[in-house]
């Protein structure tokens, strides 16, 4: 058997190789050469624990080689990005591009798989647009057919190589026998449940598990908002209110950030723009979240000619150093164009180099014991476990804005 996977990003490359680390024939296929020339010297070309080693032995062996073309193959599986467009529409162009690779290869009895997160549909939009290219390979459920699935990833980054092995993982086929197909090639190396269901269920369920978290953010995120207003504090009230045995509140924030809850609720308001009223204020209930902390940073700045402000955190969440999409990245971005007369100095103990937009208006990196020593206004972004040991001493009574309730 042959494997071809397209897209080498965050969950391509770890698929290829933990498929060639059981003996699989996988060619991994990206448009960037620096990518394929990566792979080929059995180099990841990001960071991901235990990913360096599969990759290593998996090129070592001869089971896994990289190439920007797409080759001949019993089973594709199709890991390209999903961003959305202007108005919040599923922009499809990476299926489609990987899907007009693909036809051309095709002689019958072949699986295709969608992994990337994708709306409804979008399974069967591949399928239609492959076998338009090949009319000759109807798409009937015999061998000389085409097989074609969505099997979507659920898998946290930083813990990629363990949960592409433990997690249970939804398969959903456009007929039922597509379904046994790609449940037959995940087997191969999943150990959790697979459980079958059509490909539209299974690119739903993707959808709908980012967006649970996303609304039940949106609900803490608007309490907090609440609880000023009516001048209670709003870690206590959760955390008596998650006493009750039904109750689990889940921790307001600064925003919600990463590539993925942010993201895939829009495909859901998009398939359905009147009826996803929730899930749509959701969205914007935590997109609006960094302009209310800013608005406390310039109420606080309001007793300062120049005011020295300590941004503790950049990532989008606690112990990573991931800055993409990160409300902490957007809010110091605005704090230092709006608030023109302060000085700001960022401490993140997982980045270390100041990103571009941030050098540009004068933000410097520097390390906690110095941002303490000479701030005016402290604003706690992020939950690193490094800012978990301050303690209301450190303070030393300095307006403080936590957005994540360390100082509770
Ligand atoms: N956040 C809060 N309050 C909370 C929990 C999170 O403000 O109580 C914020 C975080 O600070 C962060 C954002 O939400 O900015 C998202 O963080 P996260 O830890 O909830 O999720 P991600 O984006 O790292 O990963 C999610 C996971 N999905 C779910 O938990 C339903 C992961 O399993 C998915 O594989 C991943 O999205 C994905 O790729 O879709």
């Amino acid at each position: 058997t042959t494997v071809a996977v397209i897209g080498l990003g965050y969950i391509g490359l770890p698929t290829a190789a933990i498929l060639a680390s059981k003996g699989i024939d996988v060619v991994g296929v990206d448009v960037r050469q620096s990518t394929v020339d990566a792979v080929n010297r059995g180099e990841v070309p990001f960071v991901e624990p235990d990913l360096g080693t599969y990759l290593a032995g998996a090129v070592t062996q001869g089971n896994l080689t990289a190439s920007t073309k797409t080759p001949a193959a019993d089973a594709y599986i199709v890991a390209v990005p999903t961003p959305f467009k202007e108005g919040h529409a599923a922009d499809l162009s990476y299926i489609e591009a990987a899907a007009d690779a693909i036809a051309p290869q095709l002689v019958g009895g072949e699986l295709v798989i969608l992994e990337s997160t994708s709306p409804p549909g979008a399974t069967q939009h591949m399928a239609d647009r492959i076998l338009a290219l090949r009319p000759d390979l109807r798409h009937t459920d015999d061998d000389g057919g085409l097989f074609f699935a969505h099997c979507p990833e659920r898998v946290l980054p930083g813990r990629v190589m363990i949960e592409l092995v433990t997690n249970d993982r939804i398969v959903g086929g456009v007929t039922p026998r597509a379904a046994e197909r790609a449940k037959s090639l995940y087997e191969t190396f999943c150990q959790g449940e697979i459980l079958l269901t059509d490909a539209k269920t299974a690119e739903m369920a993707k959808l709908v598990e980012n967006s649970f978290r996303d609304v039940n953010i949106a609900f803490a995120n608007e309490l907090s908002i609440i609880a000023d207003k009516v001048g209670v504090n709003v870690w206590e009230l959760i955390e008596l209110a998650n006493h009750h045995p039904r109750v689990n509140i889940l921790q307001p924030g600064p925003g919600v950030g990463g590539h993925c809850i942010a993201v895939d609720p829009w495909f859901i308001v998009d398939a359905a723009p009147e009826e996803a009223r929730l899930i749509r204020t959701a969205r914007e209930v935590n997109d609006s979240k960094p302009e209310v902390v800013v608005a406390k940073v310039v109420e606080a700045a309001k007793g300062f000619s120049r005011p020295l402000i300590a941004a503790l955190g950049l990532a989008f969440k606690a112990d990573i150093d991931d800055i993409r999409e990160s409300p902490a990245l957007e809010i110091v971005e605005t704090i230092a164009s709006e608030i023109v007369s302060a000085e700001i100095l960022v401490v993140d103990p997982h980045v270390t180099r100041i990103p571009e937009s941030l050098a540009e208006k004068g933000v410097r990196l520097t390390p906690l014991s110095i941002a303490l020593e000479r701030a005016d206004i402290v604003l706690l972004l992020v939950d690193h476990a490094e800012f978990k040991t301050l303690s209301r001493e450190d303070l030393r009574g300095r307006p403080t804005i936590d957005t994540r309730g360390i100082f509770r």
